[in-house]
């Protein structure tokens, strides 16, 4: 038997052990041994080719394309093998991570309006349906615009109970020649801010934060939040003030609800007045919560003063204005029948999630 025929049957041989040990292989790892072991520069192929040398020059030609034509069978199945595996790879995580679409989702909690924010929306969507517009202003206030322009000069008494936060070092001239910034006690100085830069008519709400300095308890917090509502006009009356707010409070707690002013002072009205409405919980009968009087106070209101009309130069001669204000918080504790105003403000979720 020539040497030729025993090269060529050994090479056919590799083929087929080689081409049979590759079908059982399953990793990349494995594969990767495999790819050095056989067709590796001193693998077996290597070897075999090595033993050409050694032929006789005819014997030559049909062991050389016997030895390229396995190397070639070798090296394609090689490959094929490979992407057999990194198919099978990649659908096995395919599998892993499928997710079914059509599962209904995991449901999640909803949020809600803080019932500050609540009522005062309430509010804000009552009076946006009389043509007041909602405005907004600064929460850190020159003293000229939060108190002298509402008629309420440096040395008056009313200072006093809206005792405030005063910004310490803020001596810089503002306003009319003024000084001292301080944390604003009622947003009437907006209402202030709004006739100075527009023109009756004016028919404007503004809610918003305010400060005193003021000992915490069950009815009373520094911060607080408020509304305070002004029309300006030709000929607008304390009949449309009252009817303004009857319209709120009946909008809020019921069409049955009454309101009924009493005399009130508020250094920037004249005539000043108290509204308060007639008991939802009893209906004016009288009961604990309007404490037997079947009536509940909820601001303060009146005509504005034409001092502060004339600091703003509309023309009191040709122009009257009516203003009122209350809290919101008071308002909630009414509303929802809460006793305590601080529960508004610690972020007790327990408290919190009864007002859905
Ligand atoms: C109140 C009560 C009475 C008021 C007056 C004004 C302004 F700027 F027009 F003069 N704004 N708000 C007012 C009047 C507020 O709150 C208890």
């Amino acid at each position: 038997m020539s040497t030729t025929v025993s090269l060529v049957d050994e090479l056919e041989q590799l083929e087929r052990n080689a081409q049979a040990e590759l079908g059982t292989l399953n990793d990349e790892a494995a594969l990767e041994e495999w790819r050095v072991r056989v067709l590796g520069r001193k693998g077996t192929l290597a070897t075999l080719l090595g033993g050409l040398g050694r032929l006789a020059a005819d014997e030559r030609p049909a062991a050389g394309q016997a030895a390229n034509r396995v190397k070639t069978v070798l090296e394609s199945a090689f490959g094929e093998r490979q992407a057999q595996l990194r198919a099978a790879g990649r659908t096995q995580q395919l599998e892993a991570e499928r997710i079914d679409v059509t599962l209904p989702a995991r449901g999640y909690r909803r949020g809600q309006e803080h019932p500050i924010t609540r009522i005062r929306r309430e509010v804000e969507d009552v009076f946006k349906r009389l043509s007041f517009s909602v405005v907004e202003g600064p929460e850190v206030e020159w003293d000229h615009y939060n108190f002298t322009l509402l008629n309420i000069p440096p040395d008056h008494p009313a200072r006093d109970i809206q005792d405030t936060f005063y910004v310490a070092g803020s001596d810089a001239e503002g306003p009319g020649g003024s000084r001292g910034v301080v944390l604003r006690t009622h947003t009437s100085p907006v209402q202030i801010r709004t006739m100075l830069a527009q023109r009756p008519p004016i028919r404007v709400i503004v809610p918003g934060k305010v400060y005193r300095n003021e000992a915490t308890d069950a009815s009373h917090e520094a911060m607080f939040t408020q509304v305070e509502g002004l029309c300006v006009d030709e000929h607008t009356t304390m009949g449309d003030l009252r009817g303004s707010l009857t319209f709120m409070i009946r909008s809020l707690f019921g069409q049955e609800r009454e309101v009924r002013f009493r005399c009130g002072y508020f250094p920037f009205v004249e005539p000043g007045a108290e509204f308060d409405m007639s008991c939802h919980v009893c209906g004016g009968n009288g009961c604990r919560t309007c404490k037997q009087t079947g009536w509940i106070e909820i601001g303060g209101c009146g005509m504005v003063h034409p001092k502060v009309l004339e600091a703003v130069e509309i023309d009191p001669a040709r122009y009257t204005g009516w203003a009122f204000g209350f809290g919101f918080e008071r308002m909630a504790l009414l509303k929802y029948g809460v006793d305590d105003i601080r529960l508004f403000y610690t972020n007790d979720l327990r408290f919190l999630k009864q007002f859905r």
